[in-house]
């Protein structure tokens, strides 16, 4: 009885705080809590969400997966950093996907995720992401949600106008942010400008496997290359690059690289040197970059370093790179669905300029040149631009598309969202973020055709909106409906790392494309077990290689004796469940990297080294079954110069 009344004060103790945390909250970000809004976010138990978001993990080099509209984080697909979670980048199969020409890197800065288009529309079969730092693309399927390849971009530095992906995924094209020596080598920083290159990297996509390779770099001047585009529709064919520091700066940037009236946006028209380079154009120069591919067979990577790649100098080919001066420090260059407009985010001017492809195309045939930069014609800003948004806001950023010709700014400074209408540029809309909003994203606003019923919002400070958890919060993500004439604010979901840009998609294209197993009849690893008979441990010198496999609820073997200090042991552990979603995992006391998270009809390797004499337990890591906890074994290690014998065994003590 006392225990039933305690609990109804402390529900109505409760109840009263909600109520008046209510009435605060809906005078600071009104709507937010409204029911009809709550509606649009909730996803009942059991039920699937329409869309899937995919954010990239900033310093986190991985890319995490959403739903939309709930805000359900689904999964984390490690990319660029070891992930023990699953073993990525700890297990021998995963290993050579991180390996560079610096060698092992287990980490990266990923920014700008893009699905792979077929006619300009999203087909779902990819999403593709850089790696900032150590310059690298990425490929992930977006059946298997596994990272399948990543190749190394040579003679780039700071890999961030990447990746973006053309119309028909023929290129992911990568840029660099830092310019550089080109080829790199020993040179006073002083003597920068005019000596320092920026490549533009046009990497090759295979239509049928999505194979990488760099068709070709051009070698731009030093400039920072910041965020691109592709041309589509009627621009398709060209790639735009937002450029800034076109003072050529190498100190102080923050003022030195804040001179210029005007720097520039880099029209491209790729089609034009991918012809030239087809018929033998450009230079092979002396390289070294790694590409790591992932056989889904074998369940093997393979790392090979290339050797070379194709470079063209803007000189070489005239009338195929442009420069189209563009106010002031331009951060984002994001092109229109229909192809026509190209908007340049200049962070530090007050009006968002947006240039016209017509109007370029009709300078360029003219000639209507305004002098040149290193021989690349500059176009007279009066020509080309479109028309301007007038004080739109502080610190535009970056702009997405709705399809129905309107087009959202994200401004970092006033930390608002600002929906302005194309053609005439006047401001429809604007809603505070909370807060200093990066990109926002819109399903497909990346593309022909965008599905602009949500955009999302991705801020960089979190402060007060949600309980704290000491001095870093992760950042904040911020859904609104577009769906009217004015957004609305419908929900708040945190998100992991630091997602700069995202990439959207309706669930349909993907889930029912997502594999559910790996047919084991197919693994073709060549360290498998296929059935428990096919299990064993072979000896050669100091390695052991444990033939293992696991299925509810034992491991077989799970007893092994004869393994000495001093041995390298290989578990080579297949899994040989056929059911969806019912991996096992791995644990070896002692072992210096992580376990292992088999897929069904997967093989993964973990590699462990007998340090000690005794007798060492192994377990699996995910709760599988009720006997999960009984699924166990044991490694005897003898002395270095013991003379027991081999033995593996499953159920023979009793
Ligand atoms: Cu603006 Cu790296 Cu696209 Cu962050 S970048 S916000
Ligand atoms: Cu297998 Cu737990």
């Amino acid at each position: 009885m006392k225990n039933i009344f305690k609990l109804s004060i402390g529900f109505l103790i409760t109840a009263v705080a909600f109520t008046s945390c209510n009435d605060q909250n809906s005078s600071r970000s009104k709507g937010a809590l409204n029911t009809s809004n709550a509606e649009k976010v909730y996803v009942a138990p059991g039920e699937h969400d329409s869309h899937y978001a995919f954010l990239s993990g900033g310093f986190s080099g991985n890319l995490t997966v959403y739903g939309l509209p709930s805000g359900r984080m689904f999964k984390e697909i490690p990319v660029f950093s070891q992930f023990p979670t699953n073993g990525y980048g700890y297990s021998e199969e995963t290993k050579p996907m991180l390996e560079t020409s610096y060698g092992f890197v287990p980490w990266d800065d990923s920014h700008h995720p893009d699905i792979s288009q077929t006619a300009g529309e999203l087909d779902g079969r990819w999403i593709f992401i850089n790696g900032n730092n150590t310059p690298r693309i990425a490929r992930i399927s977006l059946t298997t949600f596994e990272t399948e390849e990543i190749i190394e971009v040579p003679n780039s530095a700071g890999n961030h106008s990447s990746s973006f992906i053309t119309e028909n995924t023929e290129y992911v094209v990568a840029g660099t942010r830092f310019s550089v020596p080109v080829p790199q080598r020993d040179m006073p920083i002083k003597e920068y400008k005019g000596n320092f290159k920026g490549a533009l990297s046009f990497i090759s996509v295979d239509p049928e496997h999505g194979h990488m390779d760099i068709k070709f770099q051009i070698l731009m001047p030093g400039f920072n290359y910041d965020l691109s585009h592709p041309g589509r529709g009627k621009s398709h064919g060209w790639f735009f690059f937002t450029t800034y520091n076109t003072e050529e700066a190498s100190t102080l940037l923050e003022v030195n690289a804040s001179q210029n009236d005007k720097d520039f946006i880099a029209a491209i028209n790729w089609k034009k040197i991918e012809e030239y380079v087809n018929n033998g154009g450009g230079t092979m120069m002396p390289a070294n970059y790694a590409h790591n591919v992932y056989n889904e067979a074998t369940h093997t990577t393979t790392s090979t370093m290339k050797k070379e790649v194709r470079v063209v100098n803007p000189s070489e080919i005239p009338g195929a790179v442009f420069l189209l001066p563009t106010p002031k420090s331009p951060h984002g260059c994001d092109v229109d669905p229909s192809g026509e407009y190209i908007v340049g985010n200049g962070k530090l001017s007050a009006n968002l300029t947006v240039h016209s492809f017509t109007k370029m195309i009709d300078a360029i045939e003219n000639k209507r040149f305004d002098g040149e930069a290193y021989d690349i014609p500059i176009l007279k800003f009066e020509d080309i631009v479109a028309g301007s948004v007038e004080q739109a806001g502080l610190g535009p950023l970056h702009t997405e598309f709705d399809g129905q010709g309107n087009a959202y700014t994200t401004f970092f400074i006033s930390s608002e969202v600002v929906k302005w209408k194309l053609g005439t540029w006047e401001v429809i809309d604007r809603k505070p973020t909370y807060y200093s909003v990066g990109h926002l994203t819109i399903p497909g606003g990346n593309s022909r055709k965008p599905f602009g019923k949500y955009m999302f919002a991705m801020n960089k400070i979190t402060k007060d909106r949600y309980l704290p958890t000491g001095p870093e919060m992760e950042h904040s993500a911020q859904l609104y409906d577009i769906s009217g004439d004015k957004m609305e604010l419908l929900l708040d979901f945190p998100t992991h790392g630091e997602p700069h840009y995202a990439a959207a998609i309706p669930a349909e294209i993907i889930k029912n494309n997502s594999r559910k197993i790996y047919k084991l009849a197919e693994n073709e690893h060549p360290r498998k077990a296929l059935n428990e008979s096919e299990t064993k441990v072979v000896r050669e010198g100091k390695n052991v290689h444990i033939y293992m496999t696991t299925i509810r609820s034992h491991f077989s073997p799970d007893n092994i004796e004869g393994i000495k200090v001093g041995d390298k042991v290989f578990f080579h552990v297949t899994n040989l469940e056929q059911d969806f979603d019912v991996p096992h995992g791995f644990a070896m006391i002692g072992a210096n990297n992580a376990e292992l998270l088999v897929a069904p009809g997967q093989t993964r390797t973990l590699t462990w080294e007998a340090k000690q004499v005794g007798v060492w337990p192994f377990y699996c890591t995910d709760f599988c079954s009720a006997l999960h906890q009984e699924m166990q074994g044991y490694i005897r290690v003898s002395p270095a110069d013991s003379n027991i014998e081999l033995s593996w065994s499953l159920g023979d003590d009793f």
